[in-house]
């Protein structure tokens, strides 16, 4: 087996197989001599190096991805005929998630799009989702995807800057192509810094077809549903973890996993008629910078995504998975959106340069585990040998075979449609309404959020050294709103221009990720300071209650090493050294911690309470809330007397709601 080849046997051996009794000095004449050209273990050992890395993806080169199943419920048995949703059936699936714009080596908490790619290994073959964490994008027809990337990339000239949109090629595009408009609200908004893999909606963004088995097709937009909730970093935070941990998404996912706690979600459909005009209330169907309420068409759940094991290697599973939207399976199919159109072309092409030849579905982690039988053959890493003399049909030699496979049969029959029209290159007219929707999401939101939104504009903006882009990207809010155009301007210290925004959009409130109610804390991470004399059984009693919920509770002192007191024992997990705010969604000061007067301690519980954490305390832990400055009566400050049931509930409560939001006035920096 590939797989395993290189790792079998006992020895170091050679490519060769040939052992090796040495791989640290190579073959010289004398000590101090020149090296042999015949040292054939020097040469391949160097030469396999030097050909180790292959292109990174020209988009979404940084990625991280996990093996799962997906249960489906068969609840959309009725409208397709896809054997993985129906009902009882699961399937193993392969996800990448990843940035857009950023090297394969950038950080992972950067203000980007995250990807959402799913590989479903089913039984009639590969099906794809390759999806984002928004539900539209930033160009309506494909053609205009290097022009987009191009602009959001670094600059070509300095390669400057890395994995971010905050530059003026970006925003000089984007003023001036405003059907972006409502992608960069999103980008824009806390979307744009998701806390945690697991915290990320997933979309389809494209109308896709469906079809059941007596032939009868409905119009559809998948969405994923994260169990843990939809919930984001807040900026300086995003900021401080691209320092302090670039792996932050990608660690928290595999150290998820691997203390058996999975990443969940649930798939989503939107169902929509298959009209003659592709259109649902208004909204154009092919259109994929526009959404369609949930509130307009509920989303169904269908099955569910649980993402249980890490790769076991990352180049041979998550750099070299190739995805492709064209990848589908009877019962779904596409749809005639321009940009889905040039997708299906792009996906495939791209593999030839990154995975060096046509054979890339070979690789393990591309092979379906449906059977396949086709006549392609040779090509660069052709790693199959196939038998018979007879790839080409029709043969008579091999009586025919491999035979083609009717509907019946379960082979990929799309539904007829009739298709007509004069060769032309333009947009319909109902792809011209560049704002309506951008203006209904921002005030679909809280104003906390909303808040966020302006200064995100206002950081961006504020890099861009042209005038004349800021001015344009000004006239372009002013269509979306007047409050949102007038606090930027005020923040750049520019006179706000006057548009005329949409007044009469219907609010969508589902498109708001903050909650009323506490949610799963499953995958968090919640700190507990302490030293040498804290209460160690205090924190054994709340690691219990923490780790019941699925979430991780990690000690940090002054130093290293384990702490003791009496029979308790805590093994320390970070120091004042390595430990930094952003890491933890949580902290707490256990009982009798002695105030360190340390700094990197105030700054520590002092960056937690900017970003809105819960902070708790108990016994005399509250003295070092108080040493650092922290108001205790202020939203989601906890003080306590001991670890009791209720202390561990009321930390817990809090880290569901995710952030005190009514502490944002007072600690976050405001915009203008
Ligand atoms: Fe992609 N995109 N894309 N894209 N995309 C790629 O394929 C492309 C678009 C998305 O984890 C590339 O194998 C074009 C929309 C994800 O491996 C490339 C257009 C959406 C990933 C490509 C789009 C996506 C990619 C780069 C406009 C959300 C990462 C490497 C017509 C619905 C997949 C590769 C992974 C990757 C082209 C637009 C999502 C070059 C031409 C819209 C999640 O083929």
């Amino acid at each position: 087996m590939a797989g395993t080849r290189a790792q079998s046997g006992e020895f170091l051996t050679t490519a060769q197989g040939v052992r090796l009794p040495d791989t640290d000095h190579s073959l010289k004449a004398g000590a101090r001599g020149p090296t042999l050209m015949e040292d054939f273990h020097l040469r391949e050992k160097i030469t396999h190096f030097d050909h180790e890395r292959i292109p990174e993806r020209v988009v979404h080169a940084r990625g991280a991805a996990a093996h799962g199943t997906f249960q489906s419920y068969g609840t959309a048995a009725a409208v397709t005929r896809a054997g993985f949703l129906a009902a009882g059936r699961t399937t193993p699936v392969f996800v990448r998630f990843s940035t857009v714009l950023g090297s394969r080596g950038s950080a992972d908490t950067v203000r980007d799009v995250r990807g959402f790619a799913v590989k479903f290994y089913t039984a009639e073959g590969n099906f794809d989702l390759v999806g984002n964490n928004m539900p539209v994008f930033f160009i309506q027809d494909g053609i205009k995807f290097p022009d987009v990337i191009h602009a959001a990339k670094p600059h070509p000239d300095r390669e400057i800057p890395q994995a971010q949109t905050a530059h003026d090629t970006f925003w000089d595009f984007v003023s001036r192509h405003t059907e972006a408009t409502h992608h960069v609200l999103w980008a824009m908004s806390d979307r744009g810094i998701p806390r945690s893999y697991r915290t990320m909606e997933g979309f389809g963004v494209h109308t896709f077809r469906l079809v059941n088995a007596e032939g009868a097709t409905t119009l559809v937009k998948f969405h994923w549903k994260p169990v843990a909730g939809v919930h984001s970093l807040v900026w300086e935070e995003a900021q401080l973890a691209a320092g302090v941990d670039p792996d932050f998404h990608r660690r928290d996912m595999a150290d998820a996993i691997t203390a058996g706690v999975p990443l969940e979600f649930e798939l989503g459909l939107q169902l929509l008629p298959d009209t003659e005009d592709q259109t649902f209330e208004g909204i154009d169907l092919l259109d994929p910078t526009k959404i369609v309420p949930e509130e307009l068409a509920p989303v169904r759940l269908v099955g569910k995504l649980t993402l249980d094991r890490n790769p076991t290697n990352y180049f041979a599973e998550t750099e070299q998975v190739a995805f492709h939207t064209g990848n589908l399976v009877p019962g779904i199919e596409v749809t005639d959106d321009p940009l889905m159109q040039a997708r299906l072309f792009s996906y495939l092409d791209t593999q030839l340069t990154r995975l060096g030849g046509p054979n890339f579905t070979q690789l393990p982690i591309n092979c379906p585990h449906a059977a396949v039988n086709d006549n392609l053959r040779d090509g660069m890493h052709q790693t199959a040998i196939h038998t018979g003399i007879t790839p080409y049909r029709p043969n008579g030699i091999d009586e025919n075979r491999p035979a083609t496979a009717s509907a019946d049969d379960g082979g990929y029959v799309p539904a007829p449609r009739e298709v007509s029209g004069a060769k032309t290159r333009e947009n319909p007219v109902s792809f011209g309404d560049h704002f309506s929707q951008a203006t209904m999401f921002y005030r679909s939101l809280t104003p906390v959020e909303r808040g966020h939104i302006v200064a995100a504009f206002t950081f961006e903006l504020g890099k861009c050294l042209a005038p004349d882009v800021r001015e344009r990207e000004l006239a372009v809010l002013s269509e979306v709103d007047a409050e949102l155009c007038e606090q930027v301007a005020a923040g750049l210290g520019l006179a706000a221009p006057k548009g005329t925004p949409a007044e009469d959009v219907v609010l969508s409130p589902a498109l708001s990720q903050v909650v009323a109610e506490p949610g799963p804390v499953a995958g968090r991470k919640i700190g507990v300071i302490a030293d040498a004399g804290s209460d160690l059984a205090g924190i054994t009693k709340l690691r219990k209650a923490v780790e019941r919920v699925g979430a991780t509770l990690l000690v940090i002192a002054p130093v290293g090493g384990v702490l003791r007191k009496g029979r308790s024992r805590q093994t320390v997990d970070r120091t004042l050294l390595t430990a930094r705010s952003v890491e933890f969604d949580a902290l707490v000061v256990a009982g009798a911690t002695t105030p360190t007067g340390d700094i990197r301690l105030t700054v520590l519980l002092q960056e937690a309470f900017r970003h809105c954490k819960a902070l708790a305390a108990w016994g005399d832990g509250v003295k070092v809330l108080v040493a650092a400055g922290i108001d205790v009566d202020s939203p989601g400050v906890l003080p306590g007397d001991e670890v009791d049931k209720n202390f561990a509930e009321v930390l817990v409560a809090a880290v569901g709601l995710h952030r005190a939001w009514e502490r944002a006035d007072l600690v976050m920096a405001s915009p203008v």
